[in-house]
């Protein structure tokens, strides 16, 4: 069967700094599951990135290391879309229309706003603000029934749905209005490893805070064992009293698939250095094949160019229709 039938989803991550393992249990891991199943469109979101500052060649070293990354994973280029952001111009144009529709009410409200502003107060620009709009605009280019992202973008989602049913209302019918696809249970918010009050984000300023992807075996293993529990010694789930060792059974889990319950018993009465130990030893694991089959792709530039090209191409074809058609009912002229 062809995969024309199947519906669409979309999502992104952005190239601000180098990728956790938050993102991929929160985000990316699904995004590989789900390729089968739908039609796949998975972007670079360095539109998004510049709303904080970013340094331009780490920015641009930083998109490419997420596309290799991507496909490292097991997104595969031909089954799915994959494309940069900024190579598909429709998703800043229709970022402008849908702020039409947009409140600056509503998007001062947001939690990422509020956080971001606070965390950098010398750089609070449009930008940040209008962050959920251009975030509508990219789910809503492509039609996407469905939005894999972590619990963080809960929020964001929300108002994808409230201006895709605003727009609809006051224009006709034009948007599909998503769903998320939010990872049950705790893997959708994997906290931070210094602090596990906060999330686990790869833009922290204390790199003890968060595991890369990239990072290496020896800082893997260095930072889970400095990670923050508490002063019990017992192993059990239980995030409201035990933040710390819930959060790292949750990363166990995630990267052996095995059940908290199951993770709980075979950790019984082994002490937390042990299980700390253990869980930078399965994810660092875990992490090698993936970056040495990175290292493998960024050397081939001819592959990536070719990948990142055609899927601009053909994110950019889907893009046109949705974006014509938004044209045409808001009333722009298009010739008669
Ligand atoms: N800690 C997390 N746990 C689970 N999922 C997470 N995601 C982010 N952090 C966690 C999910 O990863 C996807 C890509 O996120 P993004 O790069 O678009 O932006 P973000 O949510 O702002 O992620 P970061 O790591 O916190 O980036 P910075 O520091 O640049 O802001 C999203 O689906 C997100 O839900």
């Amino acid at each position: 069967m062809e995969g024309t039938e199947k519906k669409s989803l979309f999502s992104a991550v952005q190239p601000s700094g180098a990728v956790t393992i938050g993102n991929y249990i929160g985000a990316i891991r699904n995004f590989v599951k789900l390729q089968e199943e739908y039609s796949c469109i998975y972007a670079v979101a360095d539109l998004h990135a510049i709303t904080v500052k970013q340094e331009p060649a780490a920015l641009r070293r930083n998109t490419l290391g997420l596309m290799a990354l991507f496909i490292a994973c097991g997104i595969d280029p031909e089954k799915c879309v994959l494309f940069v952001q900024s190579h598909v111009p429709a998703h800043a144009e229709l970022a402008w229309v849908l702020n039409t529709v947009a409140y600056p009410g509503e998007l001062s409200r947001m939690t990422q706003f509020k956080d971001k502003s606070a965390k950098h107060a010398e750089n609070v620009n449009m930008g940040l603000m209008d962050y959920p709009v251009l975030m509508a605009a990219d789910i809503l280019l492509y039609q996407a029934a469905l939005v894999p992202v972590g619990a963080d973008q809960k929020q964001h989602l929300e108002l994808t749905r409230d201006l895709a049913i605003r727009f609809n209302n006051r224009y006709g019918d034009t948007f599909t209005v998503p769903d998320g696809y939010i990872p049950k249970g705790s893997g959708a918010r994997i906290m931070s490893l210094a602090d596990p009050s906060r999330k686990m984000s790869k833009s922290d300023e204390n790199p003890n805070g968060f595991v890369t992807m990239d990072d290496d075996r020896d800082t893997v293993i260095r930072k889970f064992k400095r990670a923050v529990t508490d002063s019990d010694t017992e192993v059990r789930f239980d995030p409201e009293h035990k933040p710390g060792v819930s959060n790292l059974l949750t990363v166990y889990c995630a990267f052996t698939g095995k059940g908290t319950e199951e993770a709980e018993r075979e950790f019984a009465g082994r002490g937390y250095g042990d299980f700390k130990l253990a869980v930078g030893e399965t994810v660092a694991d875990a992490l090698a094949p993936v970056q040495a089959e990175k290292a493998r792709l960024l050397a081939d530039k001819a592959y990536l160019s070719d990948v990142i090209a055609k899927g601009a191409d053909r994110a950019f074809r889907i893009a046109r229709k949705t974006l014509s058609k938004v044209y045409r009912k808001v009333g722009f002229y298009r010739g008669e």
